[in-house]
């Protein structure tokens, strides 16, 4: 529980002024305050929405009093010219800061996410299917860590076709695709997609020529008896601040420049998008890696006396995607699945062959619903 020692309006009411128990001081607007009300009047108290709009607050609001109660626990505002009155705790004020130094640099990623690379190959997050099912705790524990980690795997599945919907219902809400509810991943003839061959699949997010691109994919193993077939996934942000850390002015080129993706499979397809390959938010946050060899159309949005230098980012980026240490390798059972953050973290297999089979079956989930879930159980 956290308390202020006082409170003082500053440039004539438009913000107030607390102090804490330590010395150290936090500001925020009286427009931002108005805004934020809690009442019942500013927010819906069943279901926590605004009903009310900017036109509603007055341009020139300020600050009229300010105070604090005995514990310097909750705060007291009157506002002017409408004579509104509204209360913070201060608990609420902290957990809704913005009056902190911040990390602006080019590629910061949120605190909770976890960078890996090969060193994860002895401790991936996994999860068996009855435990799932079963315990509550344990099923938030694997869902956080496919936020924090952009993978997981579950093992102790059915061997049956379809079955990775039910998986696929723990983690979120389906994406249906051109591809279908879920996709047969197995060698076919005139086969509409290299996934669909017995190719090796170098590490790719999928669908980057979808707009949104879809957030989790997971793939289900129900044969695998090939020979070959093995799989890696690759954590996109380590690769990109492998590569920043290398060449900063490489890490620029890609999330500078966009690149065109482009699919189309059969003649009802044809799907496009323009994104870069590393791609920031407009405050630096390293928001998503696109990334398929298979599905780059030609480069055209990098100038010409830049293009030489794109590649050369390129094919480091690639390189580092290829590196031994950035990889996780593993075969996959048959009842045995994994899920990655599409957005984040790439994955591949080698090419297989023999008289075995090798049978796979996958989908696509929206990441949204994973957070939500991880928010509210
Ligand atoms: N499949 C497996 O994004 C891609 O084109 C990779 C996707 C066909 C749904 C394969
Ligand atoms: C895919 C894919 C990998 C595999 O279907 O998108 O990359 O192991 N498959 O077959
Ligand atoms: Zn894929």
């Amino acid at each position: 529980m956290s308390s202020f020692k006082s409170v003082k309006l500053i440039n004539g009411g438009n913000s107030i002024i607390l102090k804490r128990h330590n010395g150290t001081c936090v500001r925020y607007h009286a427009t931002w305050l108005r805004d934020n009300a809690l009442d019942s009047k500013t927010r819906d108290s069943r279901n926590g929405q605004r009903l009310i709009s900017l036109s509603d607050i007055p341009v020139n609001t300020y600050i009229e009093s300010a105070t604090l109660d005995k514990k310097g626990k909750n705060i007291f505002l009157k506002f002017l010219p409408d004579m509104k009155q509204a209360s913070f705790s201060t608990n609420w004020l902290e957990r809704n800061i913005y009056d902190v130094k911040r990390n602006n640099k080019k590629g910061w990623i949120s605190k909770k996410l976890k960078i890996w690379g090969s060193n994860m190959s002895k401790n991936i997050p996994t999860i068996d299917y009855k435990s799932a099912k079963s315990n509550k705790k344990l099923l938030v524990k694997w869902l956080k860590s496919i936020y924090c980690y952009g993978f997981a795997k579950m093992t102790g599945g059915k061997i049956k076709p379809g079955e990775l919907i039910h998986i696929a219902n723990l983690i979120g809400y389906i994406r249906e695709t051109n591809y279908g509810k879920f996709f047969e991943v197995k060698s076919k003839i005139e086969a509409t997609n290299l996934a669909y061959t017995n190719l090796g699949l170098e590490p790719h997010t999928d669908n980057p020529y979808r707009d949104p691109v879809p957030t989790i994919q997971l793939l289900y193993c129900l044969e695998n008896s090939a020979s070959g077939g093995d799989s890696t996934v690759v954590d996109g942000f380590n690769v990109a601040l492998r590569l920043k850390y290398k060449r900063p002015d490489y890490f620029n080129l890609l999330s500078r420049y966009c690149v065109h993706f482009e699919f189309k499979g059969d003649k009802n397809t044809h799907l496009k998008s323009r994104h870069p390959l590393i791609e920031l938010s407009s405050d630096g946050e390293l928001m998503g890696i696109r990334f398929n060899n298979r599905s780059t159309a030609p480069i055209t949005d990098v100038p010409y006396n830049v293009m030489e230098n794109y590649y050369k980012a390129y094919r480091l980026f690639a390189n580092i995607v290829n590196d031994k240490t950035s990889a996780v390798n593993f075969k996959l059972n048959p009842g045995e699945c994994f899920v990655v953050d599409n957005t984040r973290v790439l994955h591949a297999r080698t090419a297989y062959s023999g008289i075995g089979k090798r049978w796979l079956q996958g989908c696509y989930i929206d990441k949204d619903e994973l957070l939500s879930k991880i928010s509210t159980m």
